[in-house]
């Protein structure tokens, strides 16, 4: 196997072992196999499109499904990455009956085997069958922002937005990816374009969660816990919450939510459930005890999944794209699941422990700021505010990430934080204080919520009238997994300068990749609290 599409790979080159994520090598290879026929379909339904011929939102959707499964802590089942493959290749079959013409189509789109050549195939169609590095670094990069974006495309498709474009968009890159002819220069390119996309994605899932739930508003979220025998949902999908949320109602259960669940108490659609009792415990990484702890059944609606100890297995749920050998798994559409088996099993489960008590403040996601808008403009004319720190993406295991505590816990009393994603867990509970009533750290919501960062960014330059890359805003950025590379390649994108990537840089980039983006777009990474805050608040 040769993974390293996560910042925690082994030694900070590549897990060819087994994963530090838990992935086994036979999982992994899987992988890589359903990547290469996901861009094998997706050549044929780009040059479809090219006929002027229809591909059904079908055919999208397992695209985007496929690309999701792969992303990091999402699935570790080798047999459902397997039907995967399986029904991908069938699929094709049938699509290519409809093409007029097969010319020049890669093997990728060609290739058809049974389940059993599957293992053989997979070793030689993964991440170093691409010989040249910096070409590899590039095809990667994209790969890896475009399962982000199928992520949040996937999210945005469950409350019935219309993703077409981008799913057309997905499907045509991934073709690109076998196009040998592509040289670095049309790749980096291709990256920004991408990033462009993850702009329109994240703006998409935006307008559905939005459209559905509410504006999020700025909301207090009990740390506690409550007498009932409750239910954990993790993950960022917001449609399962609500049918969970409706299913659970009058039954007596509580319903808790965990790492980037958090944010669905920020939306007022949700706020009518009595029994959405609050936040328990941090972000993925801590679940092992978390999970341990609440004493009910968890419902794993995305990434990120750890594998589970014995304890807790057979009450770890999971639904969509993720799974795990030996837990039970809800099937179901985004219309109707039937979630009886998690509630039935709440019942007879004791409250959960206590973890902590408080509260935490969030929901300054784009509207809520724009109510303050006087406020912050004020505090900024005046010197109140300084500078505004985008602390945005995920969390993680290593210890190295103490960083981001400390980077918090020192900035200066006239600086706000920006945040979006698990990263938050870093410091949202710490005693950071307002500026006037404008609190210090602001949260906008889950990763995908990066865009209500842009968008207060955006209105910041319209007021002040000046470039983005003029405002007094840094960032500082903590990312994981494939998500906070799309979120990137979306900064990127909209012409985002100088921002601070860790706590390593992607093992991905290859050296002379990695140049490219230092010289064109100022990206560095990160050393220690005290030399970056003199650096970046200078
Ligand atoms: Fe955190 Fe994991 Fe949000 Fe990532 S819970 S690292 O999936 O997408 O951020
Ligand atoms: Fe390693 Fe990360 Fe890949 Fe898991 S996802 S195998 S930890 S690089």
């Amino acid at each position: 196997m040769f993974c390293y599409q996560c910042q925690e790979t082994a030694g900070c080159a590549g897990c060819t072992v087994r994963g530090v994520c838990g992935k086994t090598a036979e999982t992994a290879r899987m992988q890589d196999l359903l990547i290469y026929v996901t861009k094998g379909i997706s050549e044929v339904t780009t040059k479809l499109r090219g006929e002027g011929k229809t591909v059904s939102s079908e055919v999208d959707a397992m695209v985007n499904d496929n690309l999701f499964t792969t992303i990091t802590n999402a699935n570790f089942s080798e047999d459902v990455i397997r039907d995967c493959v399986e029904m991908t290749l069938s699929k094709k079959e049938e699509l290519l009956k409809e093409l007029d013409s097969k010319d020049g189509l890669h093997a990728a789109a060609l290739w058809h085997g049974e389940r059993t050549v599957f293992d053989a195939k997979a070793k030689n169609v993964g991440v170093l069958s691409t010989e040249n590095e910096d070409i590899r670094s590039l095809r990667e990069l994209i790969t890896y922002g475009l399962k982000g974006l199928a992520a949040y495309v996937k999210h945005a498709d469950a409350l019935k937005a219309d993703s077409r474009k981008i799913d057309a968009f997905i499907q045509s890159a991934l073709a690109k990816l076998l196009d040998d002819s592509l040289d670095a220069e049309a790749l980096t390119a291709l990256a920004l374009e991408t990033g462009k996309f993850g702009v329109d994605g994240m703006a998409l899932l935006d307008a559905a969660n939005t459209g559905a739930y509410g504006n999020p508003e700025i909301t207090k979220v009990d740390l506690g816990v409550r007498k009932n025998p409750g239910i954990l949902v993790s993950g960022h999908d917001l449609r399962d919450l609500e049918m969970l949320l409706e299913q659970t109602e009058g039954t007596g259960i509580d319903v808790y939510t965990h790492g980037e669940m958090l944010p669905a108490h920020y939306y007022p659609a949700f706020k009518k459930y009595k029994h959405f009792a609050g936040n328990y415990g941090n972000a993925w990484w801590k679940q092992k005890e978390e999970f341990e702890a609440f004493n009910g059944p968890i419902l794993l609606t995305t990434n990120c999944i750890v594998p589970p100890k014995d304890s807790y297995k057979d009450r770890l749920f999971t639904t969509n794209v993720v799974g795990m050998p030996g837990c039970p798994h809800i099937d179901g559409d985004f219309n109707y699941k039937d979630f009886s088996p998690i509630i039935e099993r709440a019942k007879k489960c004791q409250p959960p422990t206590e973890l902590e008590t408080g509260t935490i403040v969030g929901g300054l996601a784009h509207e809520q700021v724009f109510a303050l808008a006087d406020k912050v403009v004020e505090a900024v004319k005046s010197g109140a505010i300084k500078k505004f720190v985008v602390m945005a993406g995920c969390d993680g295991r290593m210890r190295s990430r103490e960083y981001y505590r400390e980077f918090a816990e020192k900035l200066p009393k006239d600086t706000v934080i920006l945040t979006a994603g698990c990263a938050k867990y870093k410091y949202i509970k710490l005693p950071l204080g307002d500026i006037g009533g404008i609190p210090r750290v602001l949260d906008a919501g889950q990763c995908n919520d990066s865009y209500s960062l842009v968008r207060i960014a955006l209105k910041l330059s319209e007021v002040f009238g000046v470039g983005v890359n003029e405002l007094p805003i840094v960032y500082n950025i903590a990312w994981y997994e494939q998500k906070a590379v799309i979120v990137l390649l979306a900064l990127l994108s909209l012409g985002v300068k100088n921002i601070h990537l860790g706590p390593t840089l992607p093992a991905f980039l290859s050296p002379n990749v990695a140049n490219i983006l230092v010289e064109n777009f100022g990206i560095g990474g990160i050393t220690d609290v005290e030399s970056d805050l003199k650096t970046m608040l200078a």
